[in-house]
């Protein structure tokens, strides 16, 4: 199997019951596997609620290791729209052209780096660099906090071997907190200071709220941006006539990126808690129990996608739902697809070939489920494009 292939593993029982079962932290989740129910969950909100204990609707669940409410992620309408409406504006500076030439410039440096070496170790020495680098325009913050960052590893919460790490979610909340303190005595134009000025119903956000919107932004953007830019460049590593295509159809680059997010699908799920006894498939699921919608198994669902398990880079139909679905939808969508669309571009400007020497997949272990989500690494040499 090519390093690049990502295998379906929820194709046999989305198709013949529509739900999975794992079992998590005692704490067990019905994943809902089909495309359609996928959707339809995650815009009844009543009945599949984001707003439960912090931590629980994660899986791994991380109520162990968080109390702070992530916003507004962990809230549900009609509280939740007026947290989106704040911080929406924000989200979407990656629309405007000073931001992509910043955005252009690192990556092009970083891509430049690359090229000079004999092996580069792409998940830590490029994709973690370039997510924590483009990091410090979507916070607007100096680009020197990118190298603390960067030592913090490819997951806040997690470290390889363990599923879920207290001492390291530390290390965020207390990084977090400092930065609020600053923010509040010196204000700047950076994120914590812009929200630290917000009004939330006539009354200014307080710093656990801000921490709230802080910690998401550090945890939901990161080791899935960092699969994205690591398992597209696997692909394009294994598929020469790909990048090929890519300089001679720059066009088509929109789409490539969106149907990478589909193939690749880097946030496998998330959960729900069920507020009233209800069926999913026919299936019971009670009260105060998890759901999951399966984003992963959705966006391979066949009666939606023709060639489900193919990447086709001009895919013209494609209502994917990597980046979620409804009023939950991804709020750094706009910034992680101008890291994807800018990456396809530098690439395909500057690199000929490819050569992967070894690397270790990620294998998510989702008990009937063995899912592959990128890799924890992937040596490889980068070869420059000779004109
Ligand atoms: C929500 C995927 C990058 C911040 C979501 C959701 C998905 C997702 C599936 C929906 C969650 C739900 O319905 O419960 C992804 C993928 C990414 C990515 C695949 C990269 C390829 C980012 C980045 C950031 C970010 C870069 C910010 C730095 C958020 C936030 C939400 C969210 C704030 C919650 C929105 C809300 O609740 O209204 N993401 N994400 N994500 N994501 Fe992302
Ligand atoms: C949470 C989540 C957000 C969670 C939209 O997804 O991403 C996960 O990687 C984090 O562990 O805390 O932020």
């Amino acid at each position: 199997m090519k390093k690049s292939e990502f295998p379906d593993p929820f194709e046999n029982t989305r198709e013949s019951k529509g739900y999975g079962e794992m079992d998590d932290q005692d704490d067990p989740v019905t994943m809902l596997l089909r495309h359609k129910d996928v959707r339809k969950s995650a815009h009844n909100y009543k009945t599949f609620q984001s707003g439960a204990t912090p931590g629980r609707i994660v899986i791994p669940s991380e109520v162990n290791i968080r109390e702070t409410r992530q916003i507004p992620f962990e809230v549900d309408p009609p509280v939740h729209g007026i947290y989106r409406a704040l911080v929406e504006p924000w989200f979407k500076r990656p629309l405007q052209p000073e931001y992509q030439e910043k955005l252009a410039e690192q990556i092009a440096n970083i891509v430049d780096e690359v090229l000079q070496e004999d092996s580069v170790e792409v998940v830590t020495d490029f994709a973690l660099k370039l997510q924590s680098r483009a990091l410090t325009l979507l916070l607007n913050t100096p680009f020197s906090e990118s190298e603390t960052w960067i030592s913090w590893g490819t997951h806040v919460f997690r470290s390889e071997g363990e599923a879920l790490d207290g001492d390291k979610a530390n290390i965020l909340y207390n990084y977090i907190d400092a930065e609020i303190e600053r923010a509040s005595k010196n204000p700047t134009g950076d994120m914590y200071s812009i929200l630290l000025d917000s009004e939330f119903e006539g009354r200014k956000l307080t710093k656990e709220e801000v921490k709230g919107v802080m910690v998401l932004t550090f945890a939901g953007g990161r080791d899935t941006v960092i699969n994205a830019v690591t398992n597209a460049i696997a692909y394009l590593a294994e598929h020469p006539e790909s990048l090929e295509r890519l300089r001679k159809e720059p066009e088509i680059t929109g789409k490539t990126v969106e149907e990478m997010i589909r193939y690749f699908s880097p946030l496998t799920q998330m959960g729900r808690v069920v507020t009233e006894d209800t069926f999913v498939c026919e299936h019971a699921a009670k009260a105060d129990t998890r759901v999951s919608l399966c984003w992963a198994s959705a966006n391979r669902d066949a009666k939606v996608f023709e060639n489900p398990n193919e990447i086709v880079m001009d895919r013209k139909i494609n209502p994917h739902v990597g980046f979620g679905f409804s009023h939950h939808n991804c709020l750094g969508a706009t910034h992680a697809r101008q890291i994807m669309k800018i990456l396809l571009q530098t690439l395909a400007e500057k690199v000929g070939s490819f050569e992967i020497f070894d690397c270790k997949e990620n294998i998510e272990d989702l008990h009937h489920f063995k899912r592959k989500v990128g890799f924890h690494s992937i040596n490889m040499k980068f070869n420059p494009l000779t004109k």
